[in-house]
């Protein structure tokens, strides 16, 4: 998290009235928004993991050379995840889109924890509204390698030998964390569902995202394009902020807290 960022009243306002007129909203976040929850981003410091890159890690090709090394890594990032909670900011979202009418939640992280912010807040009344389209897929979700086997799965994993790595209780084949790596298309659904609402969006509200990695990164152009319009927030500026009309260059907890409940 960046220290030393500070709020603007009238930016924040300015954000608010933007974000009040407008009939439909579509909201991008990225690891960003997790990182006040202790999860480290993918570009910033404490984004590398034993100096490997999530680029060289995150890809079939990776998994085909050494599976017990990318199991290592996301056994890691599972049991990273799984001591975390959702910050204010994911409460403030979920809490707000349950009420928004018009509100499309698109998030890139696989951490599930805009998912537990939705249950966090819904005491009772779940809105679908407030659980995200995950366009990358969940950490806590596996998929088999050779059939259609596809669970839910929050279970620790143990990378320290082949023979140990979680395998399809289907067909014995290796099972792998079901995520969208580098260089694998996207869920046709899911980027169908968020690029039409990208498109319908009067509003698109990126949050920590670095806006890089596409066909992600291309949904708030697609706002745009439709004549839309783009509010930022992210401690700091990114390929996005000069298209934005207002980027509140602050950490998305507090913010998020302010500009979509005024507290
Ligand atoms: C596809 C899941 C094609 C896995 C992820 C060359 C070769 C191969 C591919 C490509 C290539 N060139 C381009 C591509 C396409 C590639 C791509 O875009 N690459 C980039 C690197 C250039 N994309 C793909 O490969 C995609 N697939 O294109 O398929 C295809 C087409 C047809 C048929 C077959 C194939 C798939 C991309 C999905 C990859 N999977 N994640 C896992 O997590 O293990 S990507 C992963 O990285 C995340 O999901 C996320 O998308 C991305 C990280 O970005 P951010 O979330 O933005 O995080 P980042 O750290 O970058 O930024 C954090 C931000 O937060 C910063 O701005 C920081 O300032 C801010 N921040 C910090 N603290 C706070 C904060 N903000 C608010 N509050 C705070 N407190
Ligand atoms: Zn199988």
């Amino acid at each position: 998290m960046r220290h030393g960022v500070t709020l603007d009243p009238q930016e924040i306002a300015r954000a608010r009235i933007l974000l009040e007129d407008a009939r439909s909203i579509l909201v991008l976040t990225g690891a960003g928004i997790s990182a006040e929850s202790g999860i480290p981003t993918f570009r910033g410091k404490g984004g590398l993991w034993r100096n490997h890159k999530p680029e060289d890690l995150a890809t079939s090709e990776a998994f085909r050379r050494d599976p017990r090394l990318v199991w290592e890594w996301y056994a890691w990032r599972r049991e990273l995840i799984a001591r975390c909670r959702p910050n204010p900011g994911h409460r403030a979202l979920a809490g707000w889109a349950m009420v928004s009418a018009g509100v499309t939640l698109v998030t890139q992280n696989v951490d599930g924890l805009h998912e537990a912010a939705a249950l966090d807040v819904a005491d009772g009344h779940e809105s679908e509204r407030a659980f995200p389209i995950e366009l990358h897929g969940s950490l806590f979700r596996v998929r088999c390698t050779r059939c259609t086997y596809r669970a839910p799965d929050r279970k620790m994993v143990d990378a320290s030998g082949h023979a140990a790595l979680p395998h399809c209780p289907q067909c014995s084949a290796l099972l792998r964390p079901d995520v969208v790596w580098f260089g694998e298309s996207l869920d046709t659904v899911l980027l169908d569902r968020a690029f039409r609402a990208a498109e319908a969006a009067e509003i698109c509200l990126g949050v920590g995202t670095s806006a890089l990695v596409h066909p992600a990164a291309s949904l708030p152009l697609a706002t745009l394009r439709a004549g839309g319009k783009l509010v930022e927030v992210n401690p700091d500026p990114t390929v996005l902020t000069t298209l934005a009309t207002v980027s509140l260059r602050a950490n998305s907890g507090e913010t998020l807290q302010r500009l979509l409940l005024g507290s």
